[in-house]
């Protein structure tokens, strides 16, 4: 048997984010979010729920801390709520929002957590929104202003800091496939903000240097192997368009090689946003990536003849988890391998990963998942694996801490490591959370 041992200062940590956990919506001198729009527009989320009050965190984030704790957390990685910090996204600051995160990052270090904070994972203003959104070139500004009202506040104690979580989500499904807020269905605008996403990220990174010496900046990508479904011309393209577009468009200019060719939308419509010097700024050096994975796809081309090729993405067979999402963690080692091969980063974390199931609790009081132990001894053989390799592959955090708000889907899918009844708020750790828990003590998944 192979052994899983992980290095003594790989990071074992948890992820979430603002809106997906804190509910409190507008509390005090919050400002309303995109997403809290969103969900107050009917039809909009699966089961008719909002993160109006989610997890609760805002208010219970004593008690969420001491789980973490309990857990033996090394790291853990949330979000900061852009309008929870500046209401109406540029201008005047709330004190009573910085004041939170002051004491989440405080609570976090008083218990030996290493602190990642992500500065944007998708609650933009709606101040900003009204003004455009992403799309308008004028919101790069308004991030750069936020980000260094955020690291000069957080940045003394915050060393490890994410600029942008999924800039692909943020712009195609936010703006061009309308499942997310701001819910619009425009491909030129999805593409506008694509590249205002990425130069905002590029801004950004030296305005979290200078406030935040010695810090580690990098950015999160959601990445995912493209595999053709047959061995013809038509499928092998088909998949390379899709890698083109979902992985190849946000890796390719942060590592200085502009966007890539080979991609399913009309480039020129994406360069028509860009501006002289803006592909230099978004290829400013990152300490580490940030991947994201959860599955792969399978590519079929729809219609023979080119130029019209149109790729989907087959549906999955075999073993899935409750999004419909094939298991496939073997797809973890293609990504780092990919990466190793053509980008090579300094660093990497694997920021999330993991998987929702239909948990319950039992008359017992317990949550047993053993499909979730099962999802994350497997991927966590692959990120030994990948360690093994020599890849630079620092840390690993499970999605998620809390079953939280999941976007369209609302409260349904449940992701935690810790269950939440939404109607109570109270908080029981599954036995996903409990083995969690020995594999950090022990830095080892064998025999557990
Ligand atoms: O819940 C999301 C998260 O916000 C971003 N990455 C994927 C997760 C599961 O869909």
């Amino acid at each position: 048997m192979t052994e899983h041992r992980f290095p003594e200062d790989f990071v074992f940590g948890t992820a979430t984010s603002s809106y997906q956990i804190e509910g409190a919506w507008n509390e005090d001198d919050k400002g309303e979010s995109i997403w809290d729009r969103f969900v107050h527009t009917p039809g909009t989320i699966e089961d008719g729920t909002t993160g109006d009050v989610a997890c609760d965190h805002l208010h219970r984030w004593r008690e969420d801390l001491d789980l973490m704790s309990d857990l033996g957390l090394d790291a853990y990685r949330f979000s900061i709520s852009w309008p929870r910090v500046l209401p109406r996204g540029v201008g005047a600051v709330s004190e009573a929002g910085l004041s939170f995160y002051d004491r989440l990052v405080d609570g976090l270090l008083e218990r030996g957590i290493r602190p990642f904070a992500t500065l944007y994972h998708w609650d933009l203003p709606q101040a900003l929104q009204d003004r455009k959104g992403w799309p308008a070139r004028d919101t790069v500004d308004a991030f750069c202003e936020y980000a260094e009202v955020v690291c000069r506040r957080l940045g003394d104690r915050v060393k490890d800091w994410i600029t942008l979580n999924e800039p692909f989500v943020s712009a195609a499904v936010g703006y061009s496939e309308g499942r997310h807020a701001p819910g619009h269905r425009n491909e030129e605008e999805a593409l506008a903000a694509t590249h205002h996403l990425l130069l905002a990220h590029g801004r950004s990174v030296p305005i979290v240097r200078e406030n935040s010496p010695n810090a580690n900046v990098g950015i999160t990508h959601v990445l995912y192997p493209f595999h053709a479904a047959s061995e013809s011309d038509h499928d092998v393209l088909a998949a390379q368009r899709f890698d083109g577009a979902i992985n190849r468009t946000f890796l390719d200019p942060i590592s200085g090689r502009g966007y890539p060719s080979v991609v399913p939308y009309d480039r020129s419509v994406l360069e028509s946003s860009v501006r002289s010097g803006d592909l230099e700024r978004i290829a400013v050096p990152i300490d580490f990536l940030g991947v994201n994975y959860y599955t792969r796809h399978v590519v079929r081309s729809d219609v023979v003849a080119e130029p019209e090729n149109a790729p989907r993405t087959v549906r999955p067979s075999g073993e899935t988890t409750d999004m419909g999402w094939e298991v496939y963690p073997e797809g973890l080692f293609e990504v780092f391998d990919m990466l190793r091969r053509e980008y090579a980063f300094p660093a990497y974390h694997v920021t999330e990963n993991g998987a929702a199931y239909p948990d319950a609790v039992d008359r017992e009081g317990t949550v047993h998942d053993p499909d979730r132990v099962s999802y994350l001894r497997r991927h966590l053989a692959q990120v030994a694996r990948i360690v093994d390799e020599g890849i630079p592959l620092r840390g690993y955090f499970v999605w998620s801490l809390l079953d939280n708000f999941e976007w369209s889907f609302g409260l349904k899918k449940r992701f935690g490591l810790i269950y939440v009844d939404f109607e109570s708020g109270e908080r029981v750790p599954k036995e996903s959370y409990h083995w969690y828990k020995r594999v950090i003590a022990g830095r080892t998944i064998d025999g557990i």
